[in-house]
């Protein structure tokens, strides 16, 4: 497909600036295609393009935003973006896909309606974030275009991908040079501009990624370390064809709520000064115990019913108004009911659960695949069970790539639709695609039609970069 954009045979991997690459664009249909568009829309010939992955997680679901490490891999799927600049003040934005409206912004002031999320807001959090994060007075004016191969709202960040590629373009267009690691942060958090409280593993992937390798991702100071997957076995994602947009609904919000509210009240009983910690990982770098004492401390003190807004409040000792303005986000608002001990439970386990997979894939034993594929079983469960953020589609999903050969399967991403990933011994992947295209894909005609972009291979793919024509 792409991949030949940014894992070119150049030595990348020391490189702390994405990298700039120059290409033959003979023969690359996609490349070919956008430049075509571009040149129809605008008129004139690209300046530069610039392409962002997406990522398949691996294990680590939903503890991103914890404070918690993670163990995603880039994909080969990407967001692709032809651009020029000029003097016009204005940001143009078109996209090779009709359904995406053209939209035009003012250079001078970004504006995002988290309102209403649709995709050039959010192409225009990357650029606010990098015009903020440079103290850039105005930007140059620019036109793109944009291409996408990342299935949308299915768990493969699509829209991080997007956002990185957007400041990416941001950054070269203003003649500027930042690290991977500074466009990865603020990447992070201009994505949330959009409305939605991501912990940054999609951004941090999609710039820190090398061909090859997934990639343990920690937090506070941001890291990413090299994960050697065991020989013998292959990555396979499945799209359960359900779309979930996070920004357009309130399910992502309410479990970074619940969890804020679950590090409130267990600081409370520990007698610290909860007011100050807003994340489970702070609470326990805080407490200095492992993760199975933290495991015991939510067994101790959280009970499993639902907590009442009342109950919370009276707790903490603070009003509604205070739980409102100063823990809830603004689409939660309207919540009553809040899980915290199952919350909290989930994510103390997937942290240890992140670590466990990384140390067999180290240590490589002679049952690493098993290994491994009981800790994503377990990760599926837990997402399903305690922190419900999966569907009846994904579970069927999980079920049959399960029955059809995989060691290990489970949701990857936000979850609530989406995508799969299932671990595969490599001499029973072809029995594996055809069974899951049976049982999953040839039954439903919508799924059917959707299946050659839903179920395939998928390999340790390189990070965003930049490139011209050679
Ligand atoms: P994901 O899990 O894929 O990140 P989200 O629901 O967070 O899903 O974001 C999906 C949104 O990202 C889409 O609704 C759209 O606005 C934007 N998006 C994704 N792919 C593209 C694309 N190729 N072109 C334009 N916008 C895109
Ligand atoms: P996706 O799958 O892209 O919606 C979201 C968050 C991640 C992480 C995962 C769950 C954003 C941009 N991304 O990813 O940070 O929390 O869910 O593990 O909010």
């Amino acid at each position: 497909m792409f991949t030949e954009c940014w894992t070119t045979k150049r030595n990348i991997k020391m490189t702390t600036n994405p990298p700039k690459i120059k290409l033959l664009f003979t023969g690359n249909e996609r490349l070919q295609k956008i430049k075509e568009s571009f040149h129809k829309k605008y008129g004139h010939m690209p300046l530069f393009y610039a392409c962002a992955p997406g990522r398949v997680n691996l294990i680590g679901e939903h503890i991103d935003y914890c404070g918690y490490a993670v163990l995603p891999m880039a994909i080969e799927q990407s967001i692709l973006a032809a651009v020029s600049v000029n003097d016009s003040q204005t940001i143009q934005l078109a996209n090779t896909d009709p359904k995406y409206k053209d939209f035009t912004a003012s250079a001078q002031s970004i504006s995002i309606d988290k309102e209403n999320p649709q995709w050039y807001y959010y192409f225009l959090c990357g650029v606010k974030g990098i015009q903020e994060h440079l103290g850039l007075p105005s930007l140059t004016g620019m036109c793109c275009v944009v291409d996408g191969t990342v299935p949308a709202s299915s768990g493969l960040s699509s829209s991080s991908a997007l956002v990185c590629c957007a400041g990416l373009v941001t950054m070269e267009a203003n003649q500027k040079s930042l690290s991977k690691v500074t466009l990865a942060e603020t990447c992070a958090k201009c994505e949330r501009y959009i409305g939605t409280e991501g912990g940054g593993m999609d951004q941090s992937i999609s710039f820190l990624a090398e061909e090859g390798t997934a990639k343990l991702i920690e937090f506070n100071p941001l890291r990413a370390t090299d994960v050697k997957l065991p020989d013998g076995a292959m990555f396979v994602i499945a799209n359960c064809c359900v779309e979930m947009n996070k920004a357009a609904t309130s399910h992502f919000n309410m479990r970074v709520v619940e969890c804020r509210i679950a590090t409130k009240m267990l600081a409370k009983a520990r007698g610290l000064e909860w007011s100050r910690l807003q994340k489970l990982g702070e609470l326990q770098t805080e407490l200095k115990v492992s993760l199975e004492k933290m495991q015991e401390l939510v067994e101790d003190v959280l009970h499993p019913e639902a907590y009442s807004r009342e109950e919370i409040c009276k707790t903490l000792g603070i009003s509604t108004e205070q739980l409102c303005e100063n823990i809830l986000s603004t689409n939660t608002q309207h919540a009553t009911h809040f899980n915290l001990y199952q919350r909290a439970k989930h994510v103390y386990g997937e942290a240890a659960r992140v670590l466990q997979f990384k140390a067999v894939c180290d240590s490589a034993p002679a049952n690493a695949v098993a290994q491994l594929g009981n800790l994503m079983n377990q990760s599926h469960a837990s997402c399903r069970d305690l922190y419900e953020c999966s569907c009846p589609e994904l579970d069927q999903l999980v079920d049959i790539c399960l029955q059809a050969g995989a060691v290990g399967s489970r949701l990857t991403g936000a979850g609530w639709g989406g995508c799969t990933v299932s671990m595969v011994p490599s001499d029973r992947i072809d029995s594996f695609l055809q069974t899951v295209r049976e049982r999953y894909y040839v039954p439903d005609a919508r799924r059917a039609a959707m299946e050659k972009h839903s179920l395939f291979v998928t390999r340790p793919g390189g990070g965003a970069a930049i490139f011209t024509e050679d």
